[in-house]
C-alpha cells in the first residue's frame, strides 16, 4: 500500500481542482455503520429490512416504527469527524479539493469544517414539519417519544431521501458540475451501487480516477489508481506525509 500512498499524495500535490465522491465507509470510523459491510446496518437482524423501512412507502403507512427504527439505528448522537474528514476540510483550505459530494447523511463533513458539500441524500441534521414546513434539528428528533410533532401539530419528516423519493435536482446539478469540471476525482467508502447517485461519477472526464475502499467494487477496473484499504489509514499517512 506504501507506494498507493505515495502515487495518491502525488496526485494531490500536483492538484488543485480535486473532487471526493464518498459514501458511508467514509463514517465507520466515526462508530457509524454503513450498509453493506458484514457488521453493516443490512447484516442486522431487524423486524423489516432496512430497505422497507426506510422507503417512503413505509414511511407513509407506519410513521412509529419508521421512527424506532430511525433513531435507534441512524441517529447517532455524538458522532464525531475523523481522519478522513478532517484531511478533506484540511484539502479544501488548502485550497486543493473543490468540492465533496457525499451519499452520506451524518453532517460529519460540515462538522470538520468543509465548506462545499454536496449531500446527495439529505442530513439528518434537518428535520421539517410536514405540514407548516419549519425546521427541526438532530437532538429535537433523537429526544421526542415516537414520532416527533411540530408546536403546529403536524409530523416532521427528517430531510432525507429515502428509497422511492427522488434527489434535490438542484445539488444533483452542482454535483454534476463539479464533477465534470474536477481534474482529479476520488472516490472513498463506497460500494457504487445506490442509484442514481453512483451514475455521477460516470460525468467525470479526467484521467486521474482514485477509488479508496476496504473492499473490491463494480468501478475499479477504471480507476486509474486503486487502493482497497482503510480511508483513516490512507488519509493518516497522507497528512503525515
Ligand atoms: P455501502 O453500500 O454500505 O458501502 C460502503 C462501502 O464502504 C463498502 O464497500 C465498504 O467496504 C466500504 N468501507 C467501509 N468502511 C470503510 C473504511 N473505513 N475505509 C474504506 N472503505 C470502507 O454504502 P454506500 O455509501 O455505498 O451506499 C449509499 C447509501 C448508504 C446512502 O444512501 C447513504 O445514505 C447510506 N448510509 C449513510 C450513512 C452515513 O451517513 N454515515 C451510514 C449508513 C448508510
Amino acid at each position: 500500500m506504501e507506494d498507493k500512498v505515495v502515487q495518491l499524495k502525488q496526485i494531490i500535490e500536483e492538484s488543485d481542482n480535486i473532487v471526493f465522491f464518498g459514501g458511508a465507509g467514509v463514517s465507520t470510523e466515526s462508530g457509524i455503520p454503513d450498509f453493506r459491510s458484514v457488521d453493516g446496518l443490512y447484516n442486522q437482524k431487524y423486524k423489516f429490512p432496512p430497505e422497507e423501512i426506510i422507503s417512503h412507502s413505509f414511511y407513509m403507512k407506519n410513521k412509529e416504527e419508521f421512527y424506532r427504527f430511525y433513531k435507534d439505528r441512524m441517529l447517532y448522537e455524538g458522532a464525531q469527524p475523523n481522519v478522513t474528514h478532517k484531511a478533506l476540510a484540511k484539502l479544501e483550505q488548502m485550497g486543493k479539493l473543490k468540492a465533496i459530494v457525499t451519499q452520506n447523511i451524518d453532517g460529519l463533513h460540515q462538522m470538520a469544517g468543509s465548506k462545499v458539500v454536496y449531500e446527495l441524500h439529505g442530513s439528518v441534521m434537518r428535520n421539517y414539519c410536514e405540514k407548516c414546513g419549519k425546521f427541526y434539528d438532530f437532538e429535537y428528533v433523537k429526544n421526542s417519544e415516537g414520532v416527533p410533532h411540530c408546536e403546529c401539530g403536524g409530523d416532521i419528516k427528517p430531510d432525507v431521501v429515502l428509497y422511492e423519493e427522488g434527489l434535490d435536482e438542484e445539488i444533483v446539478e452542482k454535483a454534476i458540475k463539479a464533477i465534470e469540471e474536477a481534474d482529479v476525482l476520488i472516490i472513498g467508502g463506497t460500494s457504487l451501487i445506490v442509484y442514481p447517485a453512483a451514475g455521477l461519477i460516470d460525468y467525470y472526464k479526467g484521467d486521474k480516477l482514485v477509488l479508496i475502499n476496504k473492499t473490491m467494487t463494480i468501478r475499479d477496473s477504471r480507476a486509474d489508481l486503486v487502493i482497497n484499504d482503510s480511508l483513516g489509514k490512507v488519509f493518516s499517512e497522507i497528512m503525515d506525509m
